[in-house]
């Protein structure tokens, strides 16, 4: 077995760091730093994207590319991160997953300081825990759909353990988004505006426009895939081939599974391997035809293989959020010390607003902070009383899911949970990380119309 990076068809630069050491720097700025320079400079600004023949989006990414660069910290080990805001509005960039101080974590809610427009900001902070995490702005877009989730500001950032088991050949990261945004009328008469897309991409490019991912009979294939929509759920196959799911958010699961498809709500991440054991020419893409066509997905080629890529459609796709509890391990979860319970509601916009969202009745900012002690076990209830599915996500804190539909469960660490409509879920998490610490759902209509809360440590 040997084990290297795959550059090329993958679309996407290694940071510039020569091993998986985050030394060296992006683009390294002589004006960068006062003092010292930066392990990592992040440039937010303008780009054009070819992301099919003849097609250019233009939005706002990190460095010149989107995703971002893929960039790799040493768990443990601290950093220098150099923000740069080429843009005329104010930024924010989130270490998504991370257990961080809330002065740094990205968010404005929690008390990081914005980029100022054409300013700079310099972070430090200790990246942890090991893991498949990512970066994105955390800013809000409302009716600007050019904003915050809907551009290109995203990427990888991969914590590397001390040591690594390394079972792999090639490791792919693929981060699906959708473009071209616009307001729709769907749903229920007096539902509010939704989006729909034109396009839809694995790393910046439709199916077909990009290189194809090329691969050999036999080998073992890392991917690391992201879902960076703005505001849709995806599922993904790869015809002719399985994925083992071995770790969710970048957390190792309890119990590895084989599945045909991979379900990955807005700002969740899959870790699979995949056995490159059935040579063709092969669409890795969207189970969801409409999807595809708008372009989510990409030709995988085996060595000296020829023709037309193939697509067929795996049998039992589903609808909403997939069963965790299949990754899940089977021992009981600890009680906790303290319950929240969340209710979520939505507020129809009745085809002249957005819908709005509330938690227990209250939309943010005009809602209470949760309080938290540290050291104790909290078990958050979801309630989702909305047609709806809502990826929720708790910053700079890894919950384990112990309620899923009424279903408990044990061992599955995440930064993200899919809860489905007319459902319930819960997770429990240890405060063991002091600061502000915000919880919202990612769907980007959502968290901009009120589905935010902040925890608060009192003692
Ligand atoms: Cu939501």
């Amino acid at each position: 077995m040997y084990r290297r990076h795959f550059l090329k068809s993958s679309g996407l630069a290694f940071a510039g760091f020569p091993s998986l050491l985050p030394q060296g720097s992006l683009a390294a700025d002589s004006d960068g730093g006062k003092d010292e320079k930066a392990n990592l400079a992040l440039h937010i600004a303008p780009v054009s994207l070819e992301i099919g023949h003849g097609r250019i989006i233009k939005t706002v990414g990190y460095n010149g590319s989107v995703p971002g660069p893929v960039v790799r910290f040493r768990e443990g080990k601290p950093v220098t991160v150099d923000v740069f805001n080429e843009t005329d509005v104010a930024e924010v960039v989130h270490w998504h997953g991370q257990q961080i101080p809330s002065a740094v974590d990205g968010s404005t809610e929690e008390g990081t300081p914005a980029v100022p427009p054409r300013g700079h900001r310099r972070y430090r902070f200790t990246p942890k825990p090991a893991g498949t995490r990512w970066y994105h702005t955390h800013t809000m877009a409302h009716a600007d759909l050019s904003r915050a989730g809907f551009s290109g500001q995203f990427g990888f950032a991969i914590v590397e353990p001390a040591r690594h088991p390394g079972d792999y050949d090639q490791e792919i990261c693929m981060a699906a988004h959708h473009w071209e945004p616009s307001l729709a009328n769907m749903g229920p008469p007096n539902n509010g505006w939704e989006i729909m897309y034109r396009s839809a991409t694995l790393n910046s490019k439709m199916l077909g426009a990009g290189d194809p991912l090329r691969v050999r009979p036999g080998q073992r294939v890392l991917f690391r895939f992201l879902n960076a929509s703005a505001t849709d759920e995806i599922r993904l196959a790869l015809p002719g081939h399985k994925f083992r799911v071995i770790a969710m958010d970048g957390n190792t699961v309890p119990r590895p599974q084989t599945v045909d498809i991979l379900y990955l709500d807005i700002g969740e991440r899959i870790d699979a391997i995949v056995e490159m054991s059935n040579p063709g020419i092969w669409v890795l893409g969207s189970t969801k035809e409409e999807e595809r066509m708008m372009g989510m997905g990409v030709v995988v080629e085996y060595a000296n293989k020829t023709g037309e890529p193939q697509w067929q459609q795996p049998p039992n796709v589903g609808r909403g959020p997939w069963d965790y509890t299949q990754f899940a391990s089977d021992r009981s979860a600890p009680q906790p010390d303290h319950q929240f319970e969340m209710k979520f509601e939505k507020i129809p916009g009745n085809r002249k607003d957005f819908n709005h969202w509330t938690i227990n009745g209250k939309s943010f900012p005009d809602i209470e902070k949760l309080h938290l002690e540290k050291g104790k076990r909290y078990r958050l209830f979801f309630n989702n009383d909305s047609g709806d599915i809502h990826p929720l996500h708790l910053h700079r804190h890894t919950f384990e899911i112990t309620q899923v539909a009424g279903k408990p469960t044990a061992g599955l660490m995440k930064d993200v949970i899919s809860v489905g409509s007319r459902s319930t879920a819960a997770v429990d998490f240890v405060a063991d990380n002091p600061g502000l610490t915000l919880f919202h759902c990612h769907m980007q209509l959502h968290m901009d119309f009120g589905f935010m809360q902040l925890l608060e440590y009192v003692r």
